[in-house]
């Protein structure tokens, strides 16, 4: 399978910017259009464009698209190339009937005006934003209820701008509460008792889950956009600061582990790493809480560099920046959780940083576009314990060689690619006590693939996959039905996928016994409305994958 649209188009929703906030910056040699057009075209270039173009159109994984390279173009050239997209990869927004020629009309006389500029957040916007619903004093000194916090899932519910919560012993759903919009990962706090979400529009909720029922105990907006929270779990620090990566505008929050108070905000505005050009853009991706040293590392997208940023004193932080390569995405630990796996996608390359020793420990070539999610942690028969990727570009499912000690010939390389069932996989998942390596394909245009989930046996990988058709399983009306992000409860015995639909449509979470791979649990009903992330507190906790 090659790139399809879907998979190019997964690049591209960041929230709309609407006019109000976006100051309005006419081109005086530009191609007339009016205030009304340029609030039409401002919205639809947030929705449609500005996850691949970037927010200031200086291009990311898109080509960069400011005035002194669009008015050349003109007006009909731009046209026809937004109908008809381009090899380079390109969507045909026009043919594909998902633009008007009225839209796409504006579109090319808009992207000859300069780009309008979203406003800063800053401090003063953050604590503005920042309200202490219940302070610390006021909350329970113990658990007020004799459910398994440990084996919850916090899931999203994307389009309801909620996440439901959900005891995994009982299967019953025992909150759902409004969050940030399209929450993107919930991580806990490292006891466990604190649940972070982060929302689309950058808004964070912090979740006591000792009380009755889980109540918001505070809440933020850290920017417009956003996708990644942390919190600090080196020892001694447990519980203590959270941190927050934001896309617009480009920086990360610091703050107080119990409040959620602003700290510190650090820009990541800067150089790429290839060829040392400023990017003003360069959003932050995954973030992960280090277990060797009191830091937070931040993968800064489009310029390619992986911060270590120590929280010691946060007054005086000291930042060690690690140049990977371009386009950091996600990621996730490898077994020892001394490893940091990490994917810089649109290069193609996992960078591997050694978080004890603070370096660059290896850049390895793999194949198209890799989405690792957190990653799955194996122990291969033959090349010992590897850690997995999958990919949106193919159907390679990629092991790299993960313990230099016991096995130092197969450490950072790819030992082993398996096929798997088609490309536009965004995620992959094993646990310890499993022999099962689980590999989900959402944006396969496929629907026999996109609504079925790959199972290997990892004693037996040679063997191909079994398919589990977990969308006809969920027994659901009709629907896209896609099928994302295995996730294992905390025994490791049982799988939970998303059966993820539209907003209007029936959606549903399907269980699945790992040993025998069955159906053991169906969880619908209509307050189940476009689950995608699930995150077992435990797993979640300890970084079990
Ligand atoms: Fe994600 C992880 C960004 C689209 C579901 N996604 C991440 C991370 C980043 C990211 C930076 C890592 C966070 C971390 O670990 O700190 N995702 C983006 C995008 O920029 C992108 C491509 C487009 C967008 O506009 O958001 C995008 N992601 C999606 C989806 O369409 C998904 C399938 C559904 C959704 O909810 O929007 C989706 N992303 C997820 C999930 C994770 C994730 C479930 C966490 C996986 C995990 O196991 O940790």
């Amino acid at each position: 399978a090659g790139t399809t649209a879907g998979e190019l188009r997964y690049e591209g929703a960041p929230l709309a910017i609407t006019g109000e906030n976006a100051k309005r910056i006419m081109n005086p040699d530009g191609v007339a259009m009016t205030a009304d057009e340029y609030g039409i075209a401002t919205k639809l270039y947030f929705e449609r464009c500005a996850g691949c173009h970037g927010v200031l159109r200086k291009g990311a994984t898109g080509k960069p698209l400011t005035p002194d390279i669009t008015m050349p173009k003109g007006t009909e050239y731009l046209r026809a190339l937004i109908t008809y997209g381009s090899p380079a990869g390109m969507p045909n927004w026009g043919s594909s009937g998902e633009l008007t020629a009225e839209q796409i009309d504006i579109m090319a006389r808009f992207l000859q005006q300069e780009p309008p500029e979203p406003p800063e957040f800053g401090m003063s916007e953050m604590r503005a934003s920042w309200d202490l619903r219940v302070p610390p004093e006021q909350r329970p000194t113990k658990p007020q209820h004799n459910r398994n916090i440990d084996n919850y899932f916090v899931v999203t519910l994307r389009d309801a701008g909620q996440v439901a919560i959900i005891d995994g012993d009982t299967k019953e759903i025992v909150g759902i509460l409004p969050t940030g919009y399209a929450v993107h990962i919930s991580r806990p706090s490292a006891s466990g008792r604190y649940v972070f979400t982060i929302g689309r529009d950058a808004r964070v909720d912090m979740i006591d889950l000792w009380t009755t029922t889980p109540t918001i105990v505070a809440e933020i907006k850290v920017g417009l956009e956003a996708r990644s929270v942390e919190t600090s779990k080196y020892h001694g620090y447990e519980d203590k600061l959270a941190i927050a990566g934001a896309y617009w505008p480009p920086q990360f929050t610091i703050m107080d582990g119990d409040t959620l108070e602003p700290i510190k905000i650090v820009s990541t505005r800067g150089m790429t790493v290839d060829t040392q050009e400023y990017h003003p853009e360069p959003r932050v991706a995954a973030i992960v809480a280090s277990h060797e040293h009191p830091e937070f590392i931040v993968n800064v997208k489009e310029t390619g560099h992986i911060l270590l940023v120590n929280y010691e004193d946060t007054n005086a932080l000291s930042i060690t920046d690690i140049e990977a390569a371009r386009f950091l995405h996600d990621g996730g630990w490898d077994r020892s959780k001394r490893y940091f796996m990490t994917a810089a996608n649109q290069s193609d390359k996992i960078a591997v940083v050694d978080s004890r020793d603070r370096e660059l420990e290896a850049l390895v070539d793999v194949t198209k576009i890799p989405h690792p999610g957190r990653g799955a942690n194996i122990d291969d028969p033959t090349y010992g314990p590897v850690w997995v990727t999958s990919a949106l570009g193919n159907a390679n499912v990629t092991f790299l060689g993960t313990d230099p000690e016991g096995h130092p010939d197969n450490a950072w390389k790819v030992v082993r690619v398996l096929e798997g069932m088609g490309g536009g996989s965004l995620f992959v998942k094993s646990h310890p006590t499993s022999r099962n390596l689980w590999v989900d394909a959402p944006l396969n245009p496929d629907e026999a693939i996109s609504q079925s989930v790959a199972v290997f046996d990892i004693d037996n990988l040679d063997a191909g996959f079994e398919v589990l058709p977990i969308g006809e399983w969920a027994d659901l009306g009709p629907g896209p039905k896609r099928i994302v992000q295995p996730e294992f409860n905390k025994a490791g015995d049982e799988v939970w996928f998303s059966v993820w639909s539209g907003q209007e449509e029936e959606s549903a979470l399907v269980i699945v016994d790992d040993r025998t791979r069955k159906l053991k649990h169906v969880i619908k009903g209509p307050e189940i409305v476009t689950p995608t992330g699930k995150f077992n507190i435990f797993n979640t906790v300890n970084d079990v994958y």
